[in-house]
């Protein structure tokens, strides 16, 4: 099949998973079309079963917003014509879905029909989708899909609450490629992060409010006051300043590294002890699991669809939002005896299998035969 995939191609969930899935269709075959604005960040290798067409937005002083949309639209008509493209996959419902749906029609103007499929992430839907100035819209290329899909069984109750569909959304969760894991790095050694005895701590985001950056400070900082450990801190964005101010208040600021972005993050959680994610809402959590397939305990809130990746007791534990407490007492409990530490690594490692890539792009293939059948 020659698909069209339009997602972010920046560090952010929906964007990974948008790469990730195109990168292993092409492994099985399929011609994949990457359709964004600049190259994904995981998106290494170009080869003949992988393209990337950029999307040029030029700047016109009368424009106050460049009409990312309109170029958009054109590009994938376009492309669709050029290469012979069979279907349109967009990842995150604004303005993606907007855009292909726009494209579709051009397109049927000229006699092509293209089927598009609409993978909902998560804050498209919960936390910008949902505002009155977006809704409209959100909600009239959500119904205008041929096929919906939503990453967790939590983000579809989201949907269905939150607007007004009449699509049937299929649940497809997030994945990781197994067959990697475990990783070995021979380059690099636990010991150039922390000391012996130290434990490492680790959180990757955007750093925006959702995430609840100062919970994880916190958090830290009572699992430190009991034992020797380090907090690595990855990602950029908004609350990063106030973290980082946080961490001076406190004093903890030589046990906290901020790394920033980083395409090392598989090396970062091999030598990790515990992962935490405190997030306002999340609707997938793909950090966890990726550090679980690492083999990284995780301590979370248990909100949205963390409850579905994140199993309490076993790969790690859920606390209510905010209930920094109880998520640093469920670290300690984790950290403090090496036994116990090791048994929730093999477990987080077990859980994190039952999302291997293997089978859930077959279920992406499925949803792509559905889509057919609609147009
Ligand atoms: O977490 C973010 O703010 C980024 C956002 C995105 O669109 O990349 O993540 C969303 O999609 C991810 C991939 O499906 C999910 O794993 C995240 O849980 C989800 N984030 C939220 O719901 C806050």
């Amino acid at each position: 099949m020659k698909i069209a995939i339009v997602c972010y191609p920046t560090f952010g969930g929906s964007g990974v998973v948008a790469t990730e899935l195109g990168l292993a269709l092409a492994s099985r075959g399929h011609e994949i079309h990457f359709i964004t604005y600049k190259q994904p960040v995981r998106l290494a290798l170009l080869n003949q079963h992988v393209y990337f067409h950029e999307v040029h937005v030029p700047n016109y002083a009368l424009f106050h917003y460049q009409p990312y949309e309109l170029a958009l639209s054109s590009k994938l008509v376009d492309m669709v014509k050029l290469h012979g493209i069979e279907l349109l996959h967009v990842h995150y419902a604004i303005p993606h879905a907007y855009a292909g749906y726009m494209a579709k029609k051009m397109l049927e103007e000229e006699g092509i029909y293209i089927p598009m499929v609409t993978t909902l992430h998560g804050t498209d839907i919960t936390l910008v989708g949902s505002h009155p100035f977006y809704k409209p819209a959100v909600t009239f290329s959500i119904n205008k899909s041929d096929v919906v899909t939503s990453v967790s069984q939590s983000l579809k109750e989201d949907t269905l609450r939150l607007f007004s569909i009449k699509k049937d959304i299929a649940v497809i969760p997030n994945f990781i490629d197994a067959s990697q894991y475990p990783k070995q790095f021979s380059d690099c050694h636990r010991s150039m992060m922390a000391g012996d005895n130290e434990r490492i701590i680790t959180h990757i985001s955007n750093f925006r409010k959702v995430k609840r950056i100062k919970d994880v400070i916190h958090i830290f900082n009572r699992i430190q006051q009991s034992m020797s450990a380090k907090l690595i801190m990855v990602g950029e964005g908004p609350e990063k300043e106030h973290a980082e101010y946080l961490c001076e208040q406190l004093g903890i600021t030589d046990k906290v590294l901020f790394l920033g972005n980083s395409n090392e993050i598989d090396r970062i959680l091999h030598f990790s002890d515990l992962f935490l994610l405190p997030s306002e809402t999340e609707s997938f959590g793909l950090a966890a699991l990726e550090a679980m397939i690492n083999g990284v305990p995780v301590i979370s809130s248990n909100t949205g669809g963390i409850p579905e990746v994140n199993v309490h007791g076993y790969s790690g534990y859920l606390s209510n939002v905010g209930d920094i407490e109880d998520m640093a007492a469920n670290a300690l409990t984790i950290l403090k005896d090496e036994s116990v530490l090791n048994i929730f690594k093999k477990q987080a490692y077990k859980a994190a299998l039952k999302f291997d890539i293997q089978a859930v792009v077959p279920f992406y293939e499925a949803v792509y035969q559905k889509a057919f059948t609609s147009v």
